[in-house]
């Protein structure tokens, strides 16, 4: 496979952080959640005797699309549910699957009632199912696993809108693998369908890009930056401004004949202003043009931080600056605009391939 191009693998990054791409495991305290996921990923999953193997949540590759999200057992006393309610509301996971091996509990149904009120879609999975016994000692799993769901109907029937059932599973015999994992592939499957629709979606790639020109201000008006502007290193702003949106030279030469250059900018916007010589802006006028410029250019909310930029080079005696601040500003966009086709052009490429 070709290596991708810098510049697409942060944009995927930017999709994926406003997609779904993880299925949280969750569930009862030493309900072999990560023995789980040991079988449906094929990883060494950190597995242990002991209750509350896992205090952090960890991630797991699940296929190339998406991952499966080791959580601690709920109702423990190392992990608080005030704790596991805070890591639930911080990752931006839409499913869950909620993993029994025992009697639903009140911390259960406790969980369960604040997933649900936060839109989560949950799927109940019962492990350990060479386990069922009852009273008597009797293994007739059939009957076991329907009063099993019986339990769970009756219990969740005021959180719950529709009837719910376990996925019955073993990771000891391998019962329901397969069962959890057709379920699993289908939800990343509809999940990565509507990745894919933002990340060709124009809309993200604008958004995305808009986000790099805002970043890009502090990059650019560093405490350095009235010395380079003095000693016209303009080159180094060009290198800035291009790693920053990871572009290469090779992307420039492909898609333009002349090589973009901030000094041409400069004089181009020079010369524009010295036709408009008779204009008779004041020193503050000029000074509150550049701000405004340079504030809207780089899609600034507050103007602080650009007056302190531009007055620091104004107040170096260069009341000339204008045409210096046009020219970055442009050069900017020229470098943004190079990597909307670089991004376009992957784009594209997934459209002939798929
Ligand atoms: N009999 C049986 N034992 C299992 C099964 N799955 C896991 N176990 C065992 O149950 C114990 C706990 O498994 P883990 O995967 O660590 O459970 P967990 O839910 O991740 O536990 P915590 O992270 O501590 O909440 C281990 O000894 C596993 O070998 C199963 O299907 N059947
Ligand atoms: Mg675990």
């Amino acid at each position: 496979m070709m290596k991708k191009h810098p510049l697409i693998r942060a944009y995927e990054t930017f999709v994926q952080n406003r997609s779904c791409n993880k299925i949280g495991i969750i569930g009862q305290p030493d309900a072999g959640k990560s023995a789980l996921i040991n079988h449906l990923c094929n990883v060494n999953a950190y597995t242990s005797v002991q209750t509350d193997a896992t205090l952090a949540t960890t991630e797991y590759r699940y296929n190339a699309y998406g991952y499966l999200i080791d959580f601690p057992g709920v109702g423990t006393e190392e992990v608080t549910v005030q704790k596991y309610k805070k890591i639930i509301q911080n990752e931006p996971i839409r499913h869950y699957l909620y993993v029994f091996s025992s009697k639903i509990k009140a911390v259960d149904i406790e969980m369960i009632k604040f997933l649900t009120k936060h839109n989560k879609h949950i799927t109940f999975v019962y492990n350990k199912t060479d386990t069922l016994v009852d009273v008597n000692g009797n293994e007739d799993r059939l009957l076991l696993m329907r009063d099993k769901n019986t339990e769970l109907q009756v219990t969740l029937k005021h959180y719950v809108k529709t009837p719910v059932s376990y996925i019955f599973t073993s990771t000891l015999d391998g019962t329901g693998i397969e069962t959890l994992t057709t379920l699993i592939n289908d939800l990343l499957l509809v999940e990565e369908k509507a990745y894919r629709q933002k990340y060709n979606d124009p809309a993200y790639v604008n958004s995305y890009l808009n986000y790099k020109v805002n970043s890009a201000f502090p990059k650019l008006f560093t405490p350095s930056f009235k010395n380079i502007v003095l000693k016209q290193h303009y080159k180094v702003i060009e290198r800035t401004v291009m790693t920053h949106f990871k572009i290469q030279e090779d992307d420039i030469m492909e898609r333009r004949k002349e090589w973009l250059d901030i000094e041409t900018f400069i004089k181009e916007f020079e010369a524009l202003k010295a036709k408009e010589k008779s204009s008779g802006l004041t020193h503050l006028m000029e000074f509150t043009k550049i701000v405004q410029l340079i504030k809207s250019s780089f899609k600034m909310k507050s103007i602080n931080p650009v007056t302190m930029a531009v007055s620091s080079i104004v107040e170096m005696g260069l009341t000339n600056t204008f045409p210096i601040f046009q020219a970055i500003a442009k050069y900017v966009d020229e470098i943004k605009e190079i990597a909307r086709e670089v991004i376009e052009d992957d784009q594209k490429q997934y459209m002939n391939t798929h």
